[in-house]
């Protein structure tokens, strides 16, 4: 294998070139447009501009739940299921959002292995991305990645994202189905509510019910919706699975498929899913630009300093300088 030297940006043509390589399904320049739009190197969103009207086929399925509670177990069982188990056999994308927290070390690794079977399968496209730093990234990457498998064609693209943040949560929940995995044990439960992460399934799954506690852990959560307020159309089903086992993996499938089947009898419910997705890709794009822009507008700015000085000396305090200083940009 060569080295990689990335170049410092990519012309018009090279970005046309690429998105006609992808739009054909070619792996490797697909590979490639995601490593440069991760990389955010100057020029490669012209290839996903020139994508974009071929992106909103694939059926997006976020799968999001506690480290450790089976995502990617279940996953990579999915990936076998629309491979193998229906007709004809779904091309499939994957987005694992590998987090840089410390209770995850391991996981990618993990995440390579399991997943190596699929890896040899010319229809299945996996792609691990890691937590970035600047805000709203991992959101803006996630959905990148996530255009282009559309645009590559894929039926199919399954996003695994660990449920512990903002970032993670919205990507779920702007996937058009949304499945949150527990595992037994109250106290997953407890946290799982704390981060808000109920109200944004579209199906549970109780993971590991080859563990005790699996029942309770159900009838907990029915109780749970019971108390719900709202009347909704869709009533979350709760499915348990062993997904090391491949346990309950075609029910899983089916409530995804009714799902969808629910979303599409409804024109109207169906759009306002998609506007909610095109929405949040929408803005997470301007946050990311506003913060670029930003932060170049801020380090060349010689007043900063100024401002700094005058803080530092009570003259000025910080809030009126950042209200002063944003009026200065918009104006
Ligand atoms: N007993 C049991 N173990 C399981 C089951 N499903 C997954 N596991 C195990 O649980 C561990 C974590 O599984 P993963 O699929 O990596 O979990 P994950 O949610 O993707 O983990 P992170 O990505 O690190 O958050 C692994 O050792 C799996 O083999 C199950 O149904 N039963
Ligand atoms: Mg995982």
């Amino acid at each position: 294998m060569s080295t990689r030297t990335l170049p410092p940006t990519l012309t018009p043509d090279a970005a046309a070139a690429l998105a006609l390589r992808v739009r054909s399904g070619e792996l490797r320049a697909a590979a490639r447009l995601m490593r440069l739009l991760d990389d955010r190197v100057p020029g490669a969103e012209a290839a996903l501009k020139a994508l974009h009207p071929l992106t909103g086929h694939a059926r997006v399925v976020g799968i999001t739940g506690n480290p450790g509670s089976g995502k990617s177990t279940l996953t990579d069982q999915l990936i076998a299921h629309y491979r193998r188990g229906v007709t004809p056999p779904e091309t499939i994308g994957v987005v694992a959002v590998d987090p840089s927290s410390p209770y995850s070390g391991g996981a990618i690794l993990g995440d390579r292995i399991r997943m190596m079977d699929h890896a040899a399968d010319p229809g299945v496209f996996i792609r691990s991305l890691a937590t970035r730093g600047q805000l709203g990234g991992l959101s803006r990457s996630t959905d990148d990645v996530i255009q282009v498998l559309d645009a590559m064609g894929k039926d199919r693209i399954l996003v695994e994202t660990v449920g512990v943040g903002q970032d993670e949560i919205d990507i779920v929940k702007t996937a058009e189905t949304a499945i949150v995995v527990l595992v037994p044990g109250l106290g997953d439960d407890v946290q799982a509510i704390k981060a808000g992460i109920l109200e944004i399934a579209d199906i549970f799954v109780v993971n590991k019910a080859d563990r005790d506690g699996a029942l309770r852990t159900v009838s907990d959560l029915k109780q749970m919706q019971s108390l719900g307020q709202k009347p909704r159309t869709w009533e979350p089903p709760i499915l348990s699975t062993v997904a090391t086992r491949g346990e309950g993996i075609a029910a899983v499938a089916e409530a995804i498929e009714a799902h969808r089947q629910h979303l599409a009898s409804d024109p109207e419910r169906l759009a306002r899913r998609q506007r909610e997705r095109a929405a949040h890709r929408f803005r997470t794009i301007l946050m990311d630009r506003v913060a670029q822009r930003l932060g170049v507008l801020l380090a060349e700015d010689a007043r900063l300093e100024t401002l700094c000085d005058r803080l530092v000396h009570r003259e000025l305090d910080p809030y009126t300088a950042a209200d002063e200083l944003l009026a200065r940009f918009a104006g």
